[in-house]
């Protein structure tokens, strides 16, 4: 629309998600919406420190900004809320016509206490650690506590009250409710009352009989803990949603994705990958649960896809690193119909989280996202269109570099990486000059079958081919038709010029972020 930025339209509809076959968009302002995020570090959730934010998401052409709220600063004493940092980053996103999905830092963040305030720090009487087995108390806080759940429960009611009020255009998008919760060093609270519901039946929201242990073996104790952190957030949550109803979620602390369960190293009682199902059951005012990544292997990563994109769980990525090598998944998680994708921890303010992420945030690294996100931001609505719509798959270049394929319809798509434009893989040349990006971590696809024999392509770094899945002998597949272009504003295809001769003769090879749409066909 080309209403001004800051014009807050009464009618504009809340952002909500939709399901379809399986497939899920976010819906923003009654459009599908695609958010190209980034996540702003940890303390710079103050005022002062915005001025160092936002140049960042726009030199990333993001059109979201995730950004913490802590506890400790909208009720530093007890009762009395100040939202004037809220409303500044309100006012900043309205200025610059971006979206915002606010980190709700409680009673969990990365499964401590350090955001809660200190009246809350201190009163160990009201506000209770977990115990350890010997009696004494653990870090984190228990999820047992009817006082605690109350107290968080208010100041994020008080949130959620401002937001209805202050927020009219739906600047704020989604909110995340508390942030890698579940405990790290045991797996559950250890105290008398804890042990007493540890040793109790299972619920019947579970689908299970027995006891934890009997129904969950090995991830007893995990699967306890997330039904207790899960219904605690849970009710957060819905608190949140009766004054002001937007999508929620929260995010997981994730351990290997090909470790036994309850062995993996995850968060216990976070969302991590082998209690999703329980998450789904205790937390049904939360859209979805959504994976922290930082695993820059491709073959873990497109497992952790495949994990949390479910019937009843949108895919999003709320944070992965911001190390260029992590660029490419964005094309895996497009090909998955994600919603929602956010490096971590990109602005202004010096800090780095390497190794998880970058060690310098330099203009290459800035790039490595920013040139992509360039590409698919003009489209971003169109694209979560047809990502609810059509089949989509995905491909980032794994670890050994080899090709990866998948059937789709009656044509098998395949990706190839480090190859040079002209000639193929066992072209002679390669061996005395290969490919500078060889082997480079670069590199990824993310498609859209639009019809029977028709492909919309986003890429970089990357060779696609499409073949007959299954041969038939005498029939032969051919391109009909490659175009290089971009949707309009309002979902029209235009076409920048027909690819053809050198530039599909040996595949369709995507140097730089490209967008093309295919028609195949077949001779005989
Ligand atoms: C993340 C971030 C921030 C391979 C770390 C990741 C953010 C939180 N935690 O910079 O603190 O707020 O959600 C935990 C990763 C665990 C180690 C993985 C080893």
């Amino acid at each position: 629309s080309v209403m001004p930025a800051n014009a807050a339209p009464a009618t504009a509809s809340a952002p909500r998600i939709v399901s379809r076959d399986g497939r899920h968009a976010l819906m923003v302002d009654g459009a599908p919406f695609l958010m190209l995020g980034v996540q702003a570090n940890n303390s710079s959730n103050y005022p002062e420190m915005l001025p160092k934010v936002w140049p960042m998401v726009e030199r990333l052409h993001a059109n979201t900004l995730e950004i913490p709220v802590a506890w400790e600063q909208v009720e530093p004493v007890e009762g009395r809320f100040d939202f004037t940092y809220v409303d500044a980053l309100l006012a900043g996103a309205r200025e610059r016509n971006l979206r915002l999905v606010l980190l709700w830092f409680g009673t969990w963040k990365n499964t401590s206490a350090g955001y809660v305030p200190a009246w809350v720090k201190t009163d160990g009487r009201r506000f209770p650690r977990m115990r350890k087995a010997d009696g004494s108390a653990h870090y984190a806080l228990s999820p047992h506590s009817r006082t605690t759940l109350e107290a968080d429960k208010r100041a994020f009611v008080a949130l959620m009250r401002h937001l209805r009020d202050a927020d009219p255009d739906h600047r704020v998008i989604m909110v995340q409710v508390e942030n890698e919760s579940g405990v790290y060093g045991q797996n559950r609270d250890m105290a008398p009352a804890a042990q007493a519901l540890f040793r109790g039946p299972v619920p019947a929201a579970l689908r299970k009989r027995g006891s934890w242990t009997e129904a969950y073996g090995k991830l007893a104790e995990a699967a306890f803990n997330s039904w207790h952190v899960g219904r605690y957030i849970d009710e957060i949550a819905a608190a949140g949603r009766a004054v002001h109803d937007v999508p929620m979620y929260t995010n997981a602390a994730v351990g290997s994705p090909f470790a036994t369960p309850g062995e993996d190293g995850g968060a216990s009682g976070g969302p991590n990958w082998p209690v999703i199902d329980v998450w789904k059951a205790a937390a049904p005012h939360l859209d979805l649960v959504a994976p922290d990544i930082y695993n820059r292997d491709a073959r873990a990563y497109a497992e952790y896809l495949r994990l949390y994109d479910r019937p009843d769980n949108a895919l999003m990525v709320p944070e992965t690193g911001n190390a260029a090598d992590y660029a490419r998944f964005l094309w895996t998680v497009l090909g998955r119909g994600g919603i929602g994708f956010a490096p971590f921890g990109f602005d202004d303010t010096g800090y780095v989280n390497y190794p998880l992420g970058t060690k310098v945030v330099d203009a290459a690294t800035v790039e490595a996202f920013a040139e992509k996100y360039a590409l698919i931001a003009p489209i971003a609505s169109t694209w979560a269109g047809l990502t609810l719509a059509h089949p989509t798959w995905g491909s980032a270049k794994p670890a050994d570099g080899g090709d990866q394929t998948m059937v789709m319809g009656r044509w098998r798509v395949t990706t190839q990486y480090g190859l040079w434009q002209f000639g193929e893989k066992d072209s002679p040349w390669l061996k005395t000059d290969p490919h500078p990006a060889k082997d480079q971590p670069v590199g990824g696809a993310a498609v859209i079958q639009l019809a029977t024999d028709e492909f919309l392509i986003a890429g970089s770094d990357v060779r696609v081919r499409l073949d007959l899945a299954t041969p038939v002998k005498g029939t032969s597949s051919q391109l009909l038709r490659v175009e290089e272009g971009s949707y309009d504003a309002v979902g029209t295809w235009r076409r920048l010029r027909v690819l053809n001769g050198d530039q599909t003769d040996y595949g369709l090879n995507f140097t730089r972020p490209m967008l093309i749409r295919v028609t195949m066909g077949t001779y005989r």
